[in-house]
């Protein structure tokens, strides 16, 4: 199991409208997800500064490198980019974050 983290950020007054389309994720989405190997994914809202934090966890032999080229990624990332902070192509900005425990 490989654990991977990573943050984002929101728009101002955009939280709910977020939770809303995460809560009906395009189950084409959720197939291209799984089929690269994801088979955990949780974000977190910090509410004060609007961070979100992607906790994932993959496969030995997962494929998520090739998923930023697909388009139903490209597709749901167009579609979230009045919410997110984006990069130009609307992938939302990434922050790495680096793991400092784990307990199981
Ligand atoms: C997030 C963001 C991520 C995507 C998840 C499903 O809001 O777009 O890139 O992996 O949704």
């Amino acid at each position: 199991m490989i654990n991977h983290a990573f943050r984002m950020k929101l728009k101002p007054g955009t939280v709910d409208e977020y939770r809303r389309r995460h809560d009906t994720l395009w189950p084409e989405l959720a197939d291209a997800l799984r089929g690269a190997g994801i088979y955990d994914y949780s974000i977190f809202l910090d509410e004060e500064t609007l961070h979100l934090f992607a906790v994932l966890k993959l496969r030995p032999d997962d494929s998520s490198a090739s998923l930023p080229a697909q388009p139903v990624m490209q597709r749901w990332w167009d579609s979230m980019a009045d919410l997110m902070e984006t990069e130009p192509g609307n992938r939302p900005r990434e922050w790495p974050l680096t793991p400092m425990f784990h307990f199981e």
